[in-house]
């Protein structure tokens, strides 16, 4: 299956600029080869331009940057409803976590019309379950999940509702150690899936992830990861412009692509809210691509199959 990277390269919905060279630092970083190395046939579309929105007005006075918002989310939605009934695995090269608004629910209209169900791995420190209303920092980076679980509110980021949402309780948001309170009372009502740190440090990645991974393949599902930067401990991987404290490790992240690749289940990839110009000499970028190679097949050894 070939591999197709599409660059977005978004920095409006973060709080700081910056994330507009992610797409470029992964290029710079070796992600393509890396993943040619690994047996996969790569095509890069290079970066995307937003769509003309015209004159759509932001739904409150804290929201920021609403415009650019909206023409990201159409360009992206319909690139990524069109790669999603095709035979490829798409790669979206952020940018800030903004751009999942598109690249999800293009995944997902594209998942209906296969009749399967699309569900979420949404590896970030944050939840990013704000809606327009609940948003305090206005930064529409903290938003794209809401949206795509299909929260009202949202309908001038399409210029129509949301045909084809996520069902809420096929999310797995993994992670996460920061969540406002309109957040937390969002997901507990919608049956969103929640594992933060407390619960990694409690049950492990393999008992969490392998459960969800069962659901996935029950159903016949497709699975989307969108992966943050800030997933990661700040240690690791400092180019984020929301380091969190108390991330995972390079091992359970590594731990994380390996169980995703042995399952079979990804179809599609979000890397996302990379700022290289808080990098350390590429370091997260690196990271990143490495992170890339685990969940396309890098391993040290074999695995005997079993269920994950
Ligand atoms: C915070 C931070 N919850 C906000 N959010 C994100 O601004 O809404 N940081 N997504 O990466
Ligand atoms: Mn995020
Ligand atoms: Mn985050
Ligand atoms: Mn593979």
């Amino acid at each position: 299956q070939e591999i197709v990277l599409v660059g977005a390269p978004v920095e409006e919905g973060a709080g700081r600029k910056g994330c507009v060279m992610g797409p470029d630092a992964y290029r710079t970083a070796g992600l393509a080869v890396t993943l040619e190395a690994l047996g996969h046939a790569v095509k890069d579309l290079g970066n995307l331009k937003p769509a003309q929105t015209g004159n759509v007005r932001a739904p409150n006075g804290t929201v920021k940057n609403f415009a650019a918002y909206a023409g990201w989310t159409r360009v992206l939605h319909a690139q990524a409803a069109a790669l999603g009934s095709k035979n490829v695995f798409p790669i979206y090269l952020g940018g800030d976590h903004s751009i999942a608004a598109g690249t999800v629910s293009g995944q997902a209209k594209a998942a209906a019309e296969r009749n399967r169900p699309l569900f979420v791995l949404w590896l970030d420190a944050h939840s990013d379950f704000h809606t327009l209303d609940s948003t305090a920092s206005g930064n529409l980076h903290g938003t794209p999940l809401a949206f795509v679980a299909g929260m009202p509110g949202f309908d001038g980021l399409l210029g129509q509702a949301l045909a084809h949402p996520v069902t809420p309780q096929n999310i797995e948001v993994m992670g996460v150690r920061s969540i406002d309170d309109p957040e937390r009372a969002l997901l507990l009502d919608q049956g969103v899936g929640v594992s933060d740190m407390r619960r990694i440090d409690e049950e492990g990645i393999p008992a969490i992830l392998s459960a969800f991974l069962n659901r996935v393949k029950a159903a016949n599902g497709l699975l989307h990861v969108s992966l943050d930067v800030d997933f990661l401990d700040p240690e690791i991987a400092p180019a984020v412009g929301t380091t969190v404290p108390g991330g995972t490790t390079f091992r359970e992240a590594h731990l994380v692509m390996e169980m995703l690749h042995d399952s079979g289940l990804v179809s599609s990839l979000d890397l996302v809210e990379l700022n290289p110009f808080l990098d350390e000499r590429g370091k997260t970028a690196r990271l990143m691509v490495d992170l890339a190679g685990s969940l396309f097949g890098r391993r040290v050894f074999d695995r005997p199959t079993r269920s994950f």
